[in-house]
Order: C-alpha cells, then sequence, then structure tokens
C-alpha cells in the first residue's frame, strides 16, 4: 500500500483544500480513481480532473481496490465497486471535526477506510450533528467498512498526537488515511 501512496501523491501532490467558507483544511489530501474529492469557494465535489494540474486524477491501485473489496465482502457488501479513494495525510495536532460523508451518489455502497502511521482518537457521532459521539482509537492497519446504518453517521478525529514509539519507519511522523468510495 506504502509504494502506491508513494506513487500516487508524486503524480497528484498532498494539498491542503479550502472550505466552502474559506478556511484551509489543516488534513493535506489528493486522489486516485475515477474521480477525486474537492473542496474550494465553490464547494464540496468530486470531479475527473485534479484542478491543481488539470489531469485525470492517478489511477486507482489494484491493490487499493482489492483491500477494499475483500474488506467489503467479509463485512457484507459483497460487489462494492469503489470507483474513488481520498487520501489523507495528518501531522501531528491535525484534526478533522465533525462531518458527513455526503457527496457520493449511492449511500446503499459502504465507505472502506485504511489507518496507517500514527494512531488516532476517532470521534463515532450519530445521524445528528448533536448526538454525542463515541471515541474509538484507529491503529495502523486497521481497515473499517463503514456501511448501511453507519453510513451517514457524523464522525471526526481529534488532533492527532505524535506516538511515543516513534515515527513509522515507511510513512514517517504522520496518519495516513485512505478511504475507498463509490462517489459516482
Ligand atoms: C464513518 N476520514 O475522509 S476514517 C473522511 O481518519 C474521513 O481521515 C477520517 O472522515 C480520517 O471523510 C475518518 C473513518 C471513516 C471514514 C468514512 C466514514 C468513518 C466513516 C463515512 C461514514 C461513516
Ligand atoms: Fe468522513
Amino acid at each position: 500500500l506504502w509504494r502506491e501512496i508513494e506513487r500516487v501523491i508524486k503524480e497528484a501532490p498532498l494539498r491542503q483544500m479550502s472550505t466552502p467558507g474559506g478556511q484551509k483544511m489543516s488534513v493535506r489530501t489528493t486522489s486516485c480513481g475515477e474521480v477525486g474529492w474537492v473542496s474550494d469557494r465553490k464547494g464540496y465535489r468530486y470531479t475527473a480532473c485534479d484542478p491543481e494540474s488539470n489531469c485525470p486524477w492517478p489511477a486507482l491501485p489494484e491493490a487499493f481496490l482489492h483491500l477494499a473489496q475483500t474488506a467489503a465482502t467479509e463485512a457484507g457488501y459483497a460487489g462494492f465497486v469503489p470507483d474513488s479513494c481520498l487520501i489523507n495525510r495528518y501531522d501531528p495536532g491535525t484534526r478533522m471535526s465533525l462531518h458527513q460523508d455526503k457527496d457520493e451518489r449511492d449511500f446503499a455502497a459502504p465507505i472502506v477506510s485504511v489507518s496507517l502511521g500514527f494512531d488516532a482518537v476517532f470521534l463515532f457521532g450519530g445521524l445528528r450533528r448533536n448526538d454525542r459521539p463515541s471515541r474509538t482509537r484507529l491503529y495502523h492497519g486497521d481497515v473499517v467498512v463503514w456501511g448501511g446504518p453507519a453510513r451517514l453517521r457524523f464522525h471526526g478525529v481529534l488532533p492527532i498526537a505524535s506516538s511515543a514509539d516513534g515515527p513509522h519507519p515507511l510513512i514517517g511522523p504522520h496518519r495516513f488515511n485512505l478511504t475507498l468510495r463509490k462517489a459516482s
């Protein structure tokens, strides 16, 4: 997976997107697949081209597709065909505030997440923004399938702490999160 992540971020570098409100996100993102997730003053959406390069996003690596399909099938979502992978890089101190993933066309399809590097305290809320989130830790190597009633739950990540074990030898002093999605 790491070799493929390096390949993607060489072709489509990680960048800090702006929110529709004009704030720069602290997490650094890029995408691969048929479409990629984009945020700017105009809103959130999936595009066929990377707005930085005006070129198609890098292809979805076979290893990402295989992992996502194996995990989805095991969780009861056979036939999952992701067409996009969002790659998030968190440096220490970076967080992601509570949100729902609603920019995809088909909420019947799950989202498969893969956590790598530093671990994170994940906030798992309810279907309403004000529902009090539970906290669980996501560790290096965790793969989670978010489907069915979980698909539209609010979620977020507390500020990432540096690991007492030091940086992962491949991944460095970061947390990477892959989310495989059927976006269009
Ligand atoms: C629950 N990413 O990219 S991964 C995101 O750690 C996102 O980078 C977080 O939220 C991260 O949108 C959380 C776990 C996750 C991903 C997608 C979900 C949980 C989810 C979609 C619906 C419900
Ligand atoms: Fe999300």
